[in-house]
């Protein structure tokens, strides 16, 4: 596996990244034009520029996370084509910069979701956290009000206030549509886009939906082992893969996050790897990476991605804000950079205990 750190870009990022390459381990970054749009066109030249501030830093770019695809082709509205083409077209230029693979997710109108993005736990640190009751009394449109208040002043990846004017009418769309619709849609998405990742070999990375369950009562697909499967079958063809997402898949204790790297396989193309603790169905807070500090076993999970001989890349995802730290929620240095110690310190304890890859 490559160990690496989601970066924002120049401008969007708290953290150097200086920084970044000072982890150990760490040998790649993940990244994305921020300031785009879903349904936007990727000129070569801003990816080459993206490119090339990572690499004054001695950091390749590893993968994008995300190009967003927009409501229009979740959804099927009029725009539909016109999007998927600027999809492939960014594709292509990626392609031609050397980058090999993309992550997105295919949520209709809300990226993920938490009720609370600073939850100050007895420690002094502070997590984001998650409460169905809580959510259950938010009306949809003050979400994003709620999040924008506490994100501390960060515009929030997938929260961007561009989404917000056309909340009304999408959910009016997506009244209509059911999960057999969606999955339709994103077949109809995925399969338009294979020529292109074949000809430049783009592993394209869908993120499972976090929470893993409906919420404000709109469909969501990517949620657990069976439906993950039926995503990879729309398409059979390795390019179509997956993101694990650790924490997205383990918000239902339900989903057994090793299994399920088992199952998947070689059709996983990225993995996100972070620990949450749960205290009730629908409850839960996210955690320092440590097995100890939350429900999940990371080294149950490593080892899984080990046995499959995974070779991708690995980023800790959420960490704590911690030691007074000021950063996007979730993705401050100093815990990130503690997740991806130990989780790489977890890899060498297994190849050295005799795991072969
Ligand atoms: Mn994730």
């Amino acid at each position: 596996m490559k160990m690496t750190l989601r970066w924002y870009g120049p401008g969007y990022d708290s953290v150097p990244i200086q920084h970044i390459r000072q982890i150990p381990g760490v040998s790649g970054v993940i990244t994305t034009l921020y300031g785009k749009q879903a349904g936007d066109l990727w000129m070569p030249a801003e990816i080459r520029a993206l490119k090339e501030a990572a690499g004054e830093a001695g950091l390749p770019v590893l993968g994008i996370e995300s190009v967003n695809v927009s409501d229009d082709i979740k959804a099927a509205l009029p725009k539909r084509d016109e999007h998927i083409d600027h999809y492939i077209r960014t594709l292509e230029a990626l392609g031609q910069e050397g980058i090999g693979m993309v992550c997105y997710n295919f949520m209709p109108v809300f990226d993920w979701t938490r009720s609370d993005l600073a939850k100050i736990r007895p420690d002094g640190s502070s997590v984001l956290s998650y409460d169905q009751e809580i959510i259950d009394g938010i009306d949809p449109e003050g979400i994003f009000a709620a999040m924008e208040k506490r994100s501390g002043g960060f515009t929030l990846p997938g929260w961007e206030p561009e989404r917000l004017r056309r909340i009304s009418a999408l959910f009016a769309v997506y009244r209509e549509i059911d999960e057999a619709k969606l999955f339709d849609n994103h077949r109809y998405f995925i399969r338009a886009l294979l020529p292109t990742l074949r000809k430049y070999d783009i592993k394209m990375a869908v993120h499972p939906d976090d929470p893993a369950w409906p919420v404000f009562g709109l469909p969501r697909i990517m949620t657990g082992a069976e439906n993950l499967q039926r995503a990879l079958r729309q398409a059979d063809d390795p390019h179509n893969g997956v993101t694990l997402c650790t924490g997205s898949l383990g918000s239902d204790p339900a989903n057994d996050i090793p299994a399920i790297i088992r199952q998947l396989g070689d059709r996983i193309h990225f993995a996100h790897v972070r620990n949450l603790a749960h205290h009730a169905p629908g409850k839960f807070d996210e955690a320092a990476h440590l097995s100890a500090d939350g429900s999940m076993d990371m080294y149950a999970i490593m080892k899984a991605l080990y046995d499959i001989g995974y070779r991708g890349a690995v980023r800790p995802d959420h960490g704590r804000m911690i030691w007074g730290e000021t950063a996007m929620p979730g993705y401050g240095l100093y815990d990130r950079a503690l997740g991806a110690a130990y989780l790489s310190g977890l890899w060498e304890a297994i190849g050295k205990s005799g795991g072969k890859q």
